[in-house]
C-alpha cells in the first residue's frame, strides 16, 4: 500500500551533529515502523536527480553541495497516512517557523540545513524511495 509508505532522509548537519538516534526515536515513538534503512553517502549525481525540480532556483548549488558534504541516512518508513503524518512531524521547511518540539524545530539549523527530509506526496514518496532503494513497493 503505497499511500501508507514515505521515504525520508537524516541529513548530513544532522548526522554530523550526533542525532540519528534521537530523530529515529522520535519517528518510532509517533508510530512509524522502520521499514528500510541505511546510511550512504549521496554522490553529485544523484543529489542534483534527488533536488531536479530545484534546478533553476538559486539555492541548488548550494543544496547539492550540502547535501554530498557527508552521510545521510535514507530510510523508508510505514504508517496509516505516512505522507501527511510525517510532514506533521518534521514542520515547516524553515525551522524558524517549524512547530515547537517537530524533528526540525528540534534539529534544524537553518532553511539549507534542515536536519530531514519527507516526501511531499504518495507520488514523490515512491519516486524517491525507488531512488534509493531496489523496489519501493517489496518493502
Ligand atoms: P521540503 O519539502 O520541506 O524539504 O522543502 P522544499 O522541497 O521546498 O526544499 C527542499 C530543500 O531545498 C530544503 F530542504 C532545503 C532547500 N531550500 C533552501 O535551501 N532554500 C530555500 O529557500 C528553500 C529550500
Amino acid at each position: 500500500m503505497a499511500a501508507n509508505k514515505t521515504f525520508t532522509m537524516i541529513k548530513p548537519d544532522a548526522v554530523r551533529d550526533g542525532h540519528i538516534g534521537a530523530i529515529l526515536n522520535q519517528i518510532t515513538e509517533n508510530g512509524f515502523r522502520i521499514v528500510a534503512m541505511k546510511m550512504t553517502q549521496l554522490s553529485k549525481a544523484s543529489a542534483e536527480k534527488f533536488y531536479g525540480i530545484h534546478k533553476e532556483r538559486p539555492f541548488f548549488g548550494e543544496l547539492v553541495e550540502f547535501m554530498t558534504s557527508g552521510p545521510i541516512v535514507a530510510a523508508i518508513l510505514e504508517k496509516d497516512n505516512a505522507v501527511e503524518d510525517f510532514r506533521k512531524l518534521i514542520g515547516a521547511t524553515n525551522p524558524a517557523q517549524a512547530e515547537a518540539g517537530t524533528i526540525r524545530a528540534r534539529f534544524a539549523k537553518s532553511i539549507g540545513e534542515n536536519a530531514v527530509h519527507g516526501s511531499d506526496s504518495n507520488d514523490n514518496a515512491i519516486i524517491e524511495g525507488n531512488q534509493h532503494f531496489c523496489g519501493f513497493d517489496q518493502f
